[in-house]
């Protein structure tokens, strides 16, 4: 595959892109040639037909301790609002069609908790230490924390975490429910995301589509438009050889061989 400078990029299981973010000398804090690199990535396994999945993660010590404070500290009002800073990294896992797992381990502060939030899933470890300390910085969140963190765990608690900047831990992270999983080791916890991934990554395309971008308009749509928008999205993979071949398999007793691969 490609190379890149601050990412590492490979296919270690079928269907599976995983992707490290790797800036060791800054604790994996993002900053702009690091983000170009993950949007190329996400977009090129996005593409890639032999990929049905995805795994992002960070090294055992750092998933990313957030933005990078010293490019973000000589930045004014007129570069931040004229360039609208952060618009090209906020949406990163969202714009991707197929699902994207994150592995958290160690710090994900910041724009790291706000990148590992954007995924679809989040597994972590009991080493992974998260937070939004942007308030210690005199900014807030910029990159969906305020508006994820409060779905995910309420409003309350993402209101107390986010006006004292106080991290969290992985486990609270699992008990709150903000993550799916948890693990006790960092490599226990990217094993299970790359295998929850392979796992995904085996079914059909089409109907794995469907299912992250009905997931994610529950996020925008109220029960009743919600409902009704995955309706028609269900009646529409009546339309895909897909259902046809998953139906027959399970009337046949066999494993469906999927079109849509
Ligand atoms: N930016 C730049 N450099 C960083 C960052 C960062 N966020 N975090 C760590 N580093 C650097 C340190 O400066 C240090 O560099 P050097 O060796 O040159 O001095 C190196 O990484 C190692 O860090 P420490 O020596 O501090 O390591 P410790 O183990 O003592 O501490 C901590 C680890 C607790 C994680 C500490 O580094 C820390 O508090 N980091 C800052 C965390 C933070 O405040 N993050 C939030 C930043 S604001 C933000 O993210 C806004 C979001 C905007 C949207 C982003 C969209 C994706």
């Amino acid at each position: 595959g490609k190379s890149y400078e601050y990412i590492k990029v490979s296919t270690p299981r079928t269907g599976v892109g995983l992707i490290e973010i790797h800036r060791p000398k800054a604790l994996n804090a993002l900053f702009t040639p690091l983000i170009l690199e993950l949007n190329e990535a996400f977009k090129a396994f996005d593409k890639d037909h032999s990929i049905g999945a995805m795994v992002l993660t960070g090294s055992h010590k750092a998933f990313a301790a957030g933005a990078d404070i010293k490019e973000m500290s000589t930045k004014d009002f007129a570069d931040a609002y004229g360039n609208d800073f952060i618009e090209s990294w906020s949406e990163l896992p969202n714009t991707v069609k197929k699902p994207v797992i994150s592995a958290v381990n160690g710090h994900a502060l910041g724009g790291g908790c706000e990148l590992a939030m954007m995924c679809d899933i989040m597994y972590v470890s009991e080493k992974a230490n998260l937070g939004q300390p942007e308030i210690k910085l005199g900014i807030i969140p910029g990159a969906g924390g305020s508006q994820r963190l409060t779905r995910a765990i309420g409003k309350s608690k993402a209101m107390e975490l986010i006006l004292t900047g106080k991290n969290f831990s992985g486990r609270n992270a699992y008990d709150w429910g903000l993550a799916a999983q948890i693990f006790e080791t960092p490599e226990q916890c990217v094993d299970a995301a790359l295998e929850t991934a392979e796992t995904i990554a085996s079914y059909s395309r089409i109907a794995v589509k469907a299912c992250k971008e009905v997931v994610n308009k529950s996020q925008d749509l109220g029960v009743r438009e919600g409902v009704e928008y995955e309706r028609r999205v269900f009646h529409g993979l009546f339309g895909s050889e897909d259902q046809k071949i998953g139906m027959t398999a399970f009337a046949e007793k066999k494993k469906a061989q999927w079109k849509h691969r």
